[in-house]
């Protein structure tokens, strides 16, 4: 019936949006599934996307969302590729009137005004879960335990709070320590040049491998077999992000453990900016929930994993 139909037309009444959606690049298997989600979901609901890929470029970035300003888009969707450096662009956002999103990785400025929300992992946490997990697996070791870290992007939220919940655990036993730390830049390829070197320099001496996200362990488990030793055996690997690459090598054998970080948050920031436009106040951060996953588990998990 009639009456029926516009109370249908009434209940998906909400604006339509052009949304500016400035995203870090695509240096891994999660920023690619991360920047589909969103992109599907601000399309699916009907709204217009403006897309910027920075490629792992903070300049690009500012760039970007200048444009969107020009544009005079409704909405800024960021995912900003390092913490600092943000305040002017975000105080010009404020100023012409565009709320800002911040998705996946936060800033760090002092007016927290300067955004609307926050819709992100909790990073520091996901260092504490590889923490936890390592301390539990070497619980009968006696060490030393030598660990190399390969950082993330330098300056970005996940790089910075990853190795502080990582350090903040292991930290608690003399046992453990970091003997090399560098960034791989969240890539493959540089995870491999990275461990290369690492490899190159304390070889048989190193027993465990944290890369703070799968491709750069990935690209370490190349190396590694390159180089002559077993990976997940001769050196323990722990990545984060839970791809499914990181699901095809832990079935493989070669890779011990991955800590989950959820890229598949695009419906849920869409519900965020659509409530914020009808009225509601949001909380100023929002968590996504993930879990983590060991090689055991891998060859039954794959089948299920959507990234
Ligand atoms: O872990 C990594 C990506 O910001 C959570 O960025 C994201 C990280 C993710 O390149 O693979």
């Amino acid at each position: 019936t009639d009456s029926e139909s516009e109370e249908g037309e009434q209940g998906s009444e909400s604006e339509q949006l052009v949304i500016g959606f400035s995203q870090v690049g695509a240096e891994s298997e999660w920023r690619t599934a991360n920047t589909k989600s969103i992109q599907n979901a601000i399309t699916d609901a009907g709204h217009e996307l403006k897309f910027s890929d920075a490629q792992q470029k903070q300049e690009n970035q500012i760039k970007a969302i200048r444009s969107f300003i020009t544009q005079k888009v409704d909405a800024i969707v960021f995912s900003p590729v390092v913490e600092t450096g943000f305040e002017t662009v975000l105080q010009e956002a404020k100023d012409a009137d565009i709320p800002v999103f911040l998705a996946d990785r936060s800033v760090d400025v002092e007016d927290d005004s300067l955004w609307v929300t926050f819709l992100g992992s909790d990073f520091v946490e996901e260092g504490r879960k590889a923490g936890n997990w390592l301390v539990e697996e070497l619980a009968e070791e006696e060490g030393p335990v030598n660990i190399v870290e390969l950082q993330g992007t330098v300056g970005s939220a996940p790089a910075i709070d990853r190795k502080e919940g990582f350090e903040e655990i292991i930290n608690q036993e003399d046992k453990f320590e970091i003997i090399k730390s560098q960034t791989g830049d969240f890539t493959r390829a540089k995870g491999k040049e990275v461990m290369e070197a690492f490899l190159k320099s304390d070889g048989e001496n190193i027993d465990v491998l944290y890369a703070h996200n799968d491709d750069m362990a990935i690209g370490a488990i190349q190396a590694i077999e390159e180089f002559g030793l077993i990976p997940a055996e001769d050196i323990t690997i722990i990545g984060v992000d839970a791809v499914k690459g990181a699901f095809e090598a832990m079935a493989d054998g070669k890779m011990n453990v991955t800590i989950e970080c959820n890229p598949l948050f695009g419906p849920q920031l869409v519900d965020l900016i659509e409530q914020h436009f009808e009225g509601e106040s949001l909380d100023k951060r929002i968590a996504v929930e993930e879990s983590m996953y060991t090689m055991d588990q891998a060859e039954e998990l794959l089948p299920t994993r959507e990234y």
